[in-house]
């Protein structure tokens, strides 16, 4: 019988879906009884880890000698990659990406051996008596020197619709310009951690706070040259992984198993903030260049664009994020002849990798920039050259990537937008408010989103689960996917007790594990919910039918009057419980456990031509936010932001809402004060939060309506209708960066262009000010 027959079943059931149920760990969260890995009671024998750190940039590794370190208390053991007795690779897609320095060192921080003791402070103070000898080398520490260099992790990217020369040459006005943007830390609370245990023969359990646990399962194979099978790897949750936990976790629980299966002892690797800040990597910062065509409307005819990604010392998940970028480099705008090109450069300095959005807020930023230079070009609104450039309905809805926008609701949801947060006539009073007002400037700007929902790799669009159901009645749940407080585990729980029609309180979750779905990609590209909730979805349909077509067996019924609801199951005339109904299944012989699997139909991508229909569907966002600044310090403010966002039909809308602000505010730090700053030497100085700045509690705009687009179920067959929501919010804080960028475009009436590139630091919006004045002043005087 084929268990996806038989519509799931639609209506409420207590914390179904819809339901605004509570985060399964929301009080334990608060309470601090929530369980992460450092909290685990610890074995007897447990040993602590440090990272022996590479001092230099770039640097042939002459000599590594642990003598000293070894001879102080407590010092169990070494490691580096000569120690290593399988592959020292664990390169996430490419190949030949290094847990341990090999030979050569290419960035300051990178791990190139690993001490362990009987207690951190043991491990930390002798990984620092390590003593290296290195031989230096040229070190590439800017994306422009790699540039010019052509030094890439991975093949130059090329994106090519219509005839963009012609066109640019035709148009009726031209704008080049540059754009930048710098990156940002994941700064998760929870920091990278991993915990060995090594069991009977070689095999290792692993216990790591990793997005993606099939992927360190591979990780530490390949380095202790064990089969897959002989690793398992579990997550209950991470204290935040954005991106952070998707491929660097390998790095981490890589050292410990290293370290564990040598020692045969339990080891724990966890890092400082400082040690995490600078041994793995954050978001790609960019060089964006661009070349727009455009008429007197500030229509687009043509663009070309160039965008440059710092992808640090190893491709890493670099070359896919490029691709992404160029994939959003479109945001919500139909660009009939395009040209864009990627670099992920290759630069000694630590390896980029997936950050919420993945390359995608890079690519809106190049966008937006164009808009907004269009806008000051034509004398134009930057919000009304953004609407006479959004895609068609039915027609001009072509991507440059030749994915047709098919779900197109960006027009009716920035009317929502505006009005909601009355974008005409804030805009007059805050015209008015800046002719009054010397020093303080306001701005206002609104954003709209388009963000592609799925992997960019199609192989990664799949899922699996696993669900028991006990004699008792209560449920067991288990999947793919990760949890890293984004309320991955309660959606997926209310799909599956949707389908018992019973309470959360029956669907026991339980942490992720390798031995119990296999195969599984990283919960990222806000896939969870989409993959996860569709494979338990089926395994807990299956369980479902089979107790169907026996109750109706049972009781001489058709299968139709059968029916889960309230926590009962009605079998014609008769209600019984979901326990009742286990009992005498079992009895019968019936199996009561299933697994479940999914993959994410449509979707192809051709990576050479960069063309196809990589994303299953679109989820969109459109936000408008007000800031005011001071032109004396360049300090600024969020005081308002409106957002409507487009989750489809809602799994649970307070779940959603949450994701929304997070993400919102999460790019507002991106946008305005999170600065990564190397010196000339390679080394990374902003490296804990006294000098790398996230946004606090009163940051978070002061006014701040969020709304979720109502009556919008997704026209694809996702899981109840729902959409992705994990990443897509996070762009609206673009409008924080562009109502900047108008605040100090007021300065001169809004007729010279702004030179204020993210993040709009204070430094960074005062030397805008001042840059901007000096050329009205240029301006006055001719
Ligand atoms: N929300 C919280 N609280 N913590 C996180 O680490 N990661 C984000 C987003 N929201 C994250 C989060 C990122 S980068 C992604 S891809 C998605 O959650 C992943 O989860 P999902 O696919 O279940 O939405
Ligand atoms: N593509 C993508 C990916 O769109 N998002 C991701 O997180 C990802 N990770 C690995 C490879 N491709
Ligand atoms: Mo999210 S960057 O896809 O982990």
């Amino acid at each position: 019988m084929s268990n996806v027959s038989k519509q799931p079943p639609v209506g409420p059931a207590t914390g179904g879906i819809g339901a605004s149920a509570i985060h399964d760990s929301a009080a334990k969260h608060v309470s601090g009884a929530a369980v992460y890995i450092d909290d685990m009671p610890e074995l007897p024998g447990t040993l602590h880890a440090a990272i022996v750190k590479s001092a230099r940039p770039h640097a042939r590794i002459v000599k590594i000698d642990p003598a000293a370190a070894l001879a102080m208390p407590g010092v169990a053991g070494f490691v580096s990659a000569a120690d290593i007795p399988g592959a020292n690779d664990i390169a996430p897609i490419l190949s030949g990406e290094p847990c341990l320095a090999e030979g050569v060192v290419e960035y300051h921080g990178q791990p190139l051996g690993a001490v362990a003791a009987e207690t951190f402070e043991q491990a930390r103070d002798a990984a620092k008596a390590v003593a290296v000898a290195y031989e230096d080398l040229e070190p590439v520490l800017s994306i422009e020197t790699a540039l010019k260099a052509k030094s890439f992790v991975s093949a130059p990217q090329e994106m090519k619709s219509g005839d963009c020369a012609g066109n640019l040459a035709r148009a009726k006005n031209r704008l080049k310009g540059r754009i930048t943007c710098g990156g940002q830390d994941h700064f998760y609370l929870e920091g990278q951690i991993a915990l060995a245990v090594p069991q009977e023969d070689r095999d290792m359990q692993v216990f790591s706070s990793t997005q993606h646990p099939s992927e360190v399962q591979h990780g530490v194979a390949h380095l202790l040259g064990l089969n897959s099978s002989d690793v398992t790897v579990e997550v209950r949750r991470m204290g935040g992984g954005f991106g952070g936990k998707e491929s660097h976790p390998t790095i981490i629980a890589g050292i410990a198993a290293l370290l564990a299966d040598r020692l045969r002892r339990p080891v724990k690797l966890r890092l400082s903030r400082d040690d995490d800040m600078i041994v793995t990597g954050k978001r790609h910062d960019f060089i964006i260049d661009y070349d727009v065509g455009f008429d007197d409307d500030g229509v687009i005819a043509a663009l070309d664009m160039t965008f440059a990604a710092r992808a640090g010392n190893v491709a890493d998940l670099s070359p896919p994020v490029v691709t992404r970028a160029l994939c959003h480099a479109d945001n919500c705008y139909y660009i009939p002849h395009a040209h864009f090109r990627g670099y992920a450069c290759k630069t000694n300095t630590v390896s980029n990798t997936a950050f919420r959005g993945f390359g995608g807020p890079q690519g809106m930023v190049g966008i937006e920039g164009v808009m907004d230079a269009i806008a000051g070009a034509i004398g134009a609104r930057p919000e009304t050259v953004r609407r006479r450039n959004f895609y068609g309905i039915g027609s001009r809805d072509r991507t440059p990537y030749g994915q047709k926008v098919e779900d197109n609701i960006i027009p009716a949801l920035v009317d929502q937008v505006e009005k909601d947060a009355r974008l005409a006539e804030r805009r007059a009073e805050i015209d008015a408010y800046n002719r009054k007002s010397a020093v303080i400037k306001k701005g206002i700007a609104m954003m709209p989103v388009k963000f592609g929902i799925s992997f960019n790799l199609p192989a990664l669009n799949q899922a699996g689960a696993l669900v028991h159901l006990y004699t008792d009645g209560s449920i067991h749940l288990n999947h793919g996917g990760t949890e890293m407080g984004q309320g991955l585990f309660v959606k997926v729980a209310q799909v599956v007790a949707q389908i018992f029609g019973v309470g959360l309180d029956r669907v026991k979750i339980s942490a992720t594990r390798t031995d119990k779905v296999p195969n599984t990609s990283a919960t990222a590209a806000s896939t969870g919910s989409d993959v996860n909730g569709m494979a338990a979805q089926e395994a807990a349909m299956t369980i479902r039918n089979r107790l169907v077509a026996f109750l109706a067996q049972e009781y001489a019924v058709p299968e139709s009057s059968v029916s889960f609801a309230d926590g009962m199951v009605r079998v014609g005339q008769n209600d019984l419980s979901l326990g009742d109904v286990a009992q005498m299944a079992w009895r019968s012989r019936i199996s009561l456990s299933a697994t479940g699997y999914y993959r994410t139909p449509k979707i192809h991508w051709n990576p050479k031509t960069m063309q196809g229909r990589p994303f299953y569907y679109f989820a969109y966002g459109a936000c408008v936010s007000e800031v005011a600044l001071d032109t004396l310090t360049g300090e600024s403010r969020v005081l308002r932001t409106d957002i409507v966002h487009d989750v489809g039909a809602s799994l649970n809308p307070a779940v959603d809402k949450g994701q929304i602000e997070g993400g919102f505010v999460q790019g507002m730090g991106w946008m305005t004060m999170e600065e990564l700053w190397w010196d000339e030497s390679g080394t990374l100085r902003t490296h804990a939060p006294s000098t790398y700045k996230i946004p606090g509690s009163r940051d978070v705009p002061p006014v701040f309506n969020v709304h979720i687009l109502q009556n919008s179920p997704n026209r694809e067959r996702t899981v109840y209708r729902s959409k992705a929501v994990g990443e897509p919010p996070l762009m609206l804080a673009l409008s924080v960066w562009l109502a900047l960028r108008d605040a100090v475009g007021s300065l001169a009436g809004h007729r010279l262009p702004v030179n204020l590139d993210p993040p709009a630091t204070a430094e960074a919006v005062l030397d805008a000010v001042e840059d901007l004045m000096r050329r009205a002043a240029k301006r006055a005087a001719e």
